[in-house]
């Protein structure tokens, strides 16, 4: 474990210091402060879990990981929930790959939104393609909406994996998927089919950064923030870069300040991440996965959260693994 100071779990009200959490702090901070901010970084779900997206539907937050450890050849997906951020219930597996006619293995990375009809779309890859599913429930159990993929190999220059569904604020919903290059699309509002005339390779471009995978999009004031993995996920050196732009489609300005999130001595090849904002809050946390410790390898990956600042220019700022563990 991270540090004796904490639980399994190990991710503490402390380590926030948000006052939304109960248990007070006894090493407080404010989270805008990087130096103020104290604690560890994870696990937060007992068991291996990688690739998690984490989003607050309602009064709670869910996160929605690959299941791993099974030399990424899983087969169903599980969600769970958490009213603080600390607590996470296991609810079990909200889709099964025996009932996608089109896959049978390789379940990885996935992704849900709420549809402008209220009802849940869980976007997930399954063997080298990507689907779209639904449900009443952000707990599922979710159906296959198209019984075939939604994005299908070869429909667009990259390996299509890793789909990130955003929501912007006119109502607009967007799909970023892609290994190798990043492709945004707007997704029409049945949130089951691509507008497909919008699609455009996003990938930022500079010689700071190298695009990989696991894009994610979040929208803070008037600038959008892509984010992405950079390197391989069994290296750990796999990172977390970002980059901003005025619109949902770029083109997408690379922070020098890049990693955002970077491995130190305890934490291996962390990246694959989402982002979750509080409730009413300019406070954020990012979810993301590393190397199992002890003992975890690319392969064998769990999840962790840890707070998320901005500098005054607007930039996401590097996240201080060691500084949170209080190393
Ligand atoms: O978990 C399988 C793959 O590993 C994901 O699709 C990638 O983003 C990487 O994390």
């Amino acid at each position: 474990m991270d540090t004796p100071m904490l639980s399994r779990r190990g991710f503490t009200a402390a380590a926030l210091a948000f006052p939304l959490i109960a248990n007070g702090s006894t090493r407080s901070g404010s989270p805008s402060s990087p130096a103020g901010l104290s604690g560890a970084i994870g696990p937060v779900l007992t068991g291996l879990y990688a690739d998690p997206h984490i989003v607050r539907f309602g009064d709670r937050y869910y996160i929605y990981p690959t299941t791993d450890g099974q030399r990424w050849m899983s087969t169903s997906f599980k969600c769970f929930s958490s009213s603080d951020l600390v607590n996470w219930k296991d609810e079990g597996v909200i889709l099964d790959l025996a009932e996608v006619a089109w896959a049978e293995t390789k379940a990885w990375a996935p992704a849900a939104a709420r549809g402008p009809d209220g009802r849940y779309y869980f976007y997930f890859t399954a063997q080298d393609r990507i689907g779209v599913a639904v449900s009443d429930s952000p707990t599922g159990p979710f159906r296959d909406a198209l019984g075939k993929p939604l994005i299908e190999r070869n429909q667009f220059e990259t390996y299509p994996i890793d789909p990130m569904v955003f929501a912007d604020d006119d109502g607009e919903r967007y799909l970023y998927f892609g290994n190798g290059r990043c492709i945004a699309v707007r997704l029409k509002p049945n949130m089951i089919e691509i507008d497909e005339p919008t699609a455009r390779d996003i990938t930022p471009e500079s010689p700071t950064t190298e695009y990989r995978e696991g894009a994610f999009m979040l929208r803070r004031g008037d600038t959008y923030h892509l984010s992405w993995s950079v390197n391989d996920t069994r290296s750990p050196d796999y990172q977390v870069h970002a980059a901003t732009s005025d619109s949902p489609f770029g083109p997408f300005t690379v922070a020098d300040n890049v990693p955002v999130l970077f491995r130190d001595g305890v934490t291996r090849g962390p990246a694959h991440h989402s982002i979750a904002r509080l409730p009413g809050e300019d406070r954020w946390v990012i979810c993301f996965h590393r190397f199992a410790v002890p003992g975890g390898d690319g392969m064998n990956r769990e999840t962790c959260l840890a707070p998320l600042t901005f500098d005054e220019e607007g930039r996401m700022q590097r996240v201080d693994l060691s500084a949170l563990r209080g190393a």
